[in-house]
C-alpha cells in the first residue's frame, strides 16, 4: 500500500472554460478521493512559493501573470500512487503533444501564448506534494 496525497490545481483557463467539474470527474472516476477543495485568487507571493523551481526561467513571469488572471481551484486528492496517477491523467506539459485521453490532450491546445496554458497542475513527487499542499491548505 502506498496511499499518497497530491495537489491538483485547475488553472484559470480551466475555470474560465467551465472545466472544473470535468477535471474532478476524471479524478473521481479513476477512483481517487477528493480530500479538500478550495476556489481562490492566487497572489504573486503564493505563486512564487508554488513555482519556486521555475524562478528565472523565460516563461516564469508569463506563468505567474497567467495564474493570476482569474480564479483557480486547489484540490487535494488521495489514493495509492495518486501522484504519478494524476500526472498520467493530466498528460505531458505541452498540450499539443499530450495524448488524447488525457486532460491536457483532450481539453487544451497551443494558444500561441508565452506560457503554455494546460488546464491543470499536479504535484510531481511526494516532496513536492507535501510542500504544495502546505502552501494551498496551511494547517
Ligand atoms: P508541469 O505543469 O507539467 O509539471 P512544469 O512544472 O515544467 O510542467 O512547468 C510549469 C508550467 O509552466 C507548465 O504547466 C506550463 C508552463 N511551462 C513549462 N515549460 C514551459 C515552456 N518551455 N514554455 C512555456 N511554458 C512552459
Ligand atoms: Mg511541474
Amino acid at each position: 500500500m502506498n496511499i499518497e496525497k497530491t495537489l491538483i490545481l485547475v488553472k484559470p483557463d480551466g475555470v474560465r472554460r467551465g472545466l472544473v467539474g470535468e477535471v474532478i470527474s476524471r479524478v473521481e472516476t479513476k477512483g481517487y478521493a477528493i480530500e479538500a477543495l478550495r476556489l481562490l485568487n492566487a497572489d504573486r507571493g503564493l505563486l512564487e512559493k508554488h513555482y519556486a523551481e521555475h524562478i528565472g526561467k523565460p516563461f516564469y513571469e508569463p506563468l505567474v501573470e497567467f495564474m493570476m488572471s482569474g480564479p483557480i481551484v486547489a484540490i487535494v486528492a488521495s489514493g495509492n500512487r495518486v501522484i504519478e496517477g494524476f500526472r498520467s491523467l493530466a498528460g505531458v506539459t505541452d498540450p499539443t503533444l499530450a495524448a488524447p485521453g488525457t486532460i491536457r490532450g483532450d481539453l487544451a491546445r497551443d494558444q500561441g501564448t508565452k506560457v503554455v496554458q494546460n488546464i491543470v497542475h499536479g504535484s510531481d513527487s511526494p516532496e513536492s506534494a507535501a510542500r504544495e499542499i502546505e502552501i494551498f491548505f496551511p494547517k
